[in-house]
């Protein structure tokens, strides 16, 4: 049976790679290739929100800082009094490039106009802008673009083309112009379009346009500005954020990471703290951990990690986005080849870290590192010349185990941040699509993977307790009785004695329901815990131990029990080896 797996794993791999193909070159594959390759940008959402940094009018707004106009319904005439003041002369865009090549991030993605209105470059098109109407008087975008042209980074400009919190007929006002009957096509046509024309115009050559929250725009508009960017500048991307299915690239929600491998090129993008603008109250930092290995885990799916800098209102960047990015490129330029102009994973998911992957070769990005030193690469079948240290280049001696291969670590974890294992093979690669369940690791049934029988139905869920910080949860849910449930399909590696875990909500003031886990001719039945009011109140709920009683392929099957008019949603199950 696994061997027909290997065959069709095979087969899916040819055709996926096909896809991808045809869609790059419907995508026009020699324009969108330099984005493919880059792997990690910097975003910096800066703006006139800056000089405020969260605060206004002796009170505190916590959450992202470029939302605060709308968070504290300032009128127009009230916010704009902060240009009078805005006047960052420590800005030096030298040292931001720097920064970023020093992280190893190869495009740089800026804010050129928000939903606040505010023009961060000289325009034609408003006087609401840091040139006309602050102390300032410089264009900090020309002088980005000289100095990323200069460093040879392509650099983007972020619009919101559809919220523009000044005027009557955009999108986001509901404070002041809840009542406007002035229709969208006024800003459309003569803001927004003129000021799109002016960046595409007045500032050489741009790798992209991030458009942003497209609303209630029409795909013709939407298809509008793209036929804007590709008439001044035809190299220049698209997000897909200009909305309604249109763009040269797919943007994630903000905080998501996709569960599934996906053809086209994309971006996951992160705040570095909790806000995309600069709020001097918000040092919840991710480390160099983290950031590590998210790109790590970003890139094994095939995508771009585009991570924010929120610069303040003297035009510094904060410093604890600059330490961390900094050691972020130092192990990137150790690891290069394992990160830049890689593609995704060719296996599934893997339980102590990731893998990307090039023409003849495999590079396994490990965080958890096996007690025995014994590292299992699942499901493999190839012709393998050399295995070693990526950054040392020390070859490791590995053995087949039946379909899967072990490879022979040094006791002591090399770079405790990630250590990057190098494989190369000749010849075509065959992998499994089955699942490893590890006996040496956590692991995790994503709720993606699993197949949905009956009215079983997978939802994300996008949860903000203040923008910027969004988190996201595909959960089962639509399940109510036992002709509804879910079955994942997995190899496990070692027999023994594993316990099981499912992280899940079920709402206050319904009844409780019974559920149960059907695994290796075995029944763990449990009652549902109420878990809370907010649908982002989960609850990790172990429900018992199963034995598996020889290592193999296995279907586990969740569902609830008797007639009812609900039960849980189900966001993930975990299953760790019972000592
Ligand atoms: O509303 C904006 C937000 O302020 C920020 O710019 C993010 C960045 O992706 N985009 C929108 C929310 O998704």
């Amino acid at each position: 049976m696994k061997r027909i797996s290997f065959f069709l794993a095979t087969l899916f791999l040819l055709f996926n790679n096909s896809l991808q193909a045809q869609s790059d070159t419907s995508d026009n594959q020699q324009r969108i290739q330099w984005f493919r390759d880059a792997k990690f940008g910097m975003f910096i959402h800066w703006g006139l929100y800056a000089e405020a940094a969260g605060h206004w009018d002796g009170k505190n707004y916590y959450g992202t800082g470029e939302w605060l106009m709308k968070r504290a319904k300032i009128k127009i005439a009230d916010y704009e009094k902060l240009a009078a003041t805005f006047n960052p002369n420590r800005f030096n865009a030298e040292e931001w490039v720097q920064v970023a090549k020093d992280a190893g991030m190869k495009y740089i993605v800026i804010t050129a106009k928000h939903h606040d209105g505010f023009a961060m470059f000289k325009s034609r098109a408003s006087k609401f802008n840091i040139v006309d109407a602050t102390p300032f008087k410089r264009d900090p975008l020309k002088e980005l673009a000289d100095a990323c042209h200069k460093a040879g980074i392509p650099l983007g400009f972020y619009y919101s083309q559809f919220q523009d919190w000044r005027e009557p007929g955009a999108g986001g006002n509901t404070w002041e112009f809840a009542d406007s009957k002035e229709p969208f096509s006024k800003y459309f046509e003569n803001k927004c379009k003129p000021q799109v024309k002016e960046l595409l115009t007045n500032y050489g050559t741009l790798g992209l346009i991030w458009f942003d929250t497209p609303g209630e725009m029409t795909r013709e508009q939407s298809m509008e500005l793209l036929a804007l960017v590709r008439k001044y500048q035809p190299q220049c991307l698209v997000s897909s954020r200009v909305g309604n299915g249109v763009g040269d690239y797919l943007d994630f929600g903000d905080g998501e990471i996709p569960t599934r491998k996906v053809d086209k090129a994309w971006e996951a993008l992160f705040t570095h703290n909790d806000s995309w603008g600069y709020v001097d109250m918000d040092h919840n930092w991710k480390s160099t951990e983290e950031v590590v290995r998210m790109l790590s885990e970003i890139n094994g799916k095939g995508g771009n990690f585009l991570l924010n800098v929120g610069p303040s209102n003297d035009g510094t960047l904060p410093q604890g986005s600059i330490g961390v990015f900094r050691n972020a490129g130092k192990w990137i330029g150790k690891n290069k080849d394992a990160v830049y102009a890689t593609s995704y994973s060719p296996f599934p998911d893997l339980p102590w870290g990731t893998c990307t992957s090039g023409p003849g070769v495999l590079y396994f990005h490990v965080w958890l590192w096996p007690q025995d030193s014994m590292l299992r690469i699942p499901g493999i079948h190839a012709n393998i010349k050399n295995v070693s240290l990526l950054e040392s280049g020390e070859s490791l001696s590995c053995e087949k185990q039946g379909h899967d291969l072990l490879i022979h670590l040094p006791v002591r974890m090399p770079d405790p941040l990630n250590t990057v294992i190098c494989l190369t093979y000749d010849g075509t690669l065959m992998t499994d699509s089955l699942q490893l369940l590890s006996a040496a690791f956590p692991n995790r049934l994503l709720t993606a993977h699993a197949e949905r029988t009956g009215k079983t139905s997978l939802k994300l869920y996008n949860f903000a307790e203040e923008f910027g910080d969004w988190k996201h949860a595909e959960v089962l849910e639509g399940w109510s009785n036992e002709a509804d449930f879910a079955t994942w399909t997995f190899h496990v590696e070692k027999a023994g004695d594993y316990r099981i875990m499912l992280d899940y909500s079920y709402p206050l003031g319904i009844p409780r329901r019974e559920g149960v886990i059907e695994v290796a001719g075995q029944r763990l039945q449990f009652e549902t815990l109420l878990t809370g009011t907010r649908a982002q109140d989960f609850y990790k709920h172990v429900i018992g131990v199963i034995s598996f009683p020889s290592p193999g392929k296995y279907n586990l099957v969740i569902k609830p029990m008797g007639q009812g008019d609900t039960f849980i949603k189900l966001r993930d199950v975990s299953i760790k080896r019972f000592y």
